[in-house]
């Protein structure tokens, strides 16, 4: 018998992605990554540079629903402040 038959494999995982944009401000991408991600300032600042620098950068890597969330979170966060940062979530093997 298989083991996959035996044990239940572990659920996807989505990665949430930021991209970059020449509108949003730096330190409000800072401010988004430490409040939706749970990242320090220091963390928070290292990934919006990897953004800023290569177009993109994975800001956390949770459970399909969670990573809907955050990504709604952010995309609400961002036109409420009016700044056309996009945000998405991928499966991680994609
Ligand atoms: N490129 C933006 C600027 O120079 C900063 C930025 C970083 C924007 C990360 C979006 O996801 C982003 N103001």
């Amino acid at each position: 018998m298989e083991r996959r038959t035996l044990k239940a494999k572990p659920p996807q995982m989505y990665q949430v992605l930021m991209l970059n944009d020449d509108y949003t401000p730096m330190e409000f991408v800072v401010v988004v990554i430490q409040e939706f991600f749970g990242k320090d300032l220091e963390t928070a600042t290292q990934i919006m540079l990897k953004i800023h620098l290569d177009g993109k950068a994975v800001c956390g890597v949770y459970s399909r629903d969670v990573a809907a969330t955050k990504v709604d979170q952010v995309l609400d966060a961002a036109a409420k402040a009016g700044h056309p940062l996009k945000c998405l979530s991928e499966p991680v093997d994609f």
